[in-house]
């Protein structure tokens, strides 16, 4: 199983996305396993402050080393030694390889966790990455409010590559980037839907002449929105 362990100021952001479909039924079947920790409550200073002004100036405010040296050392004490992520837009980018190797289990008896860091205002003091974090992911090339949403996102897809977790309706096959190429498109019935119809080659059973055409139609689309992933930029 993986313990995902939070460490935010929000931890109420994970209470309802990680409650639904696949991640649940994982959690239902022992799979995953979650606990939200709140920053705040490790403060030491009379206002259960977490952030402070930035040295040498600038706009804004970082969140400050006490707090999360105290909580990591607190989680680390209860479940040994675990690798710390920290969510960043400076971070390595999650990609489907990145998440396979997070999502690795040699066993099934073995319980890997890790600690999902998410940050909030301008970033944390450079203590906090030099001291305590191992790896440093980014979602993609945008700024987010905070590392919730990014923690979140790693969960979900890190949990999907779960052995165990997807049932047979869900599957790993035939999706956007396991071959490097986006999916091609798909249909359910009904075949003409107010004058808008299913591809006939759908239709009519020729498998060979389908596999064709779906492959034709994922390098259409790939070429058309992500030439990158075909080596082109
Ligand atoms: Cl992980 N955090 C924030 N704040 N912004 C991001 C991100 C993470 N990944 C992309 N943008």
């Amino acid at each position: 199983m993986i313990h995902f362990i939070t460490l935010s100021i929000f931890p109420q952001i994970f209470e309802s996305p990680l409650n639904y479909s696949i991640i649940k039924r994982a959690k239902d079947k022992g799979l995953v396993k979650f606990s939200h920790y709140n920053i705040r409550d490790f403060t030491t200073n009379k206002h259960k402050n977490v952030d402070d002004a930035i040295y040498g100036g600038g706009a804004g405010q970082l969140m400050t080393p006490q707090p999360i040296f105290d909580a990591v050392k607190y989680i680390k004490q209860e479940y040994g030694d675990i690798k710390l992520i920290f969510f960043t837009p400076k971070g390595r980018r999650l990609t489907t390889n990145l998440v396979k190797e997070f999502a690795y289990l040699p066993d099934n008896n073995i319980t890997k966790r890790f600690i999902l860091l998410s940050g909030r205002y301008e970033g944390i003091d450079n203590r906090i990455r030099e001291y305590l974090v191992d790896e440093e992911v980014s979602i993609g090339d945008y700024i987010l409010s905070g590392g919730e949403f990014a923690s979140l996102i790693f969960i979900d897809t890190v949990t999907r590559y779960i052995e165990g977790a997807l049932g047979n309706k869900e599957s790993l096959k035939d999706e956007s980037f396991n071959d490097s190429l986006l999916e091609y498109p798909q249909y359910t019935r009904p075949a003409n839907f107010r004058g808008m119809k299913v591809p006939e080659i759908l239709l009519n059973g020729n498998h060979k002449k389908i596999k064709e055409w779906q492959i034709q139609k994922q390098i259409e689309i790939t070429k058309k929105v992500r030439r990158d992933l075909l080596g082109e930029i």
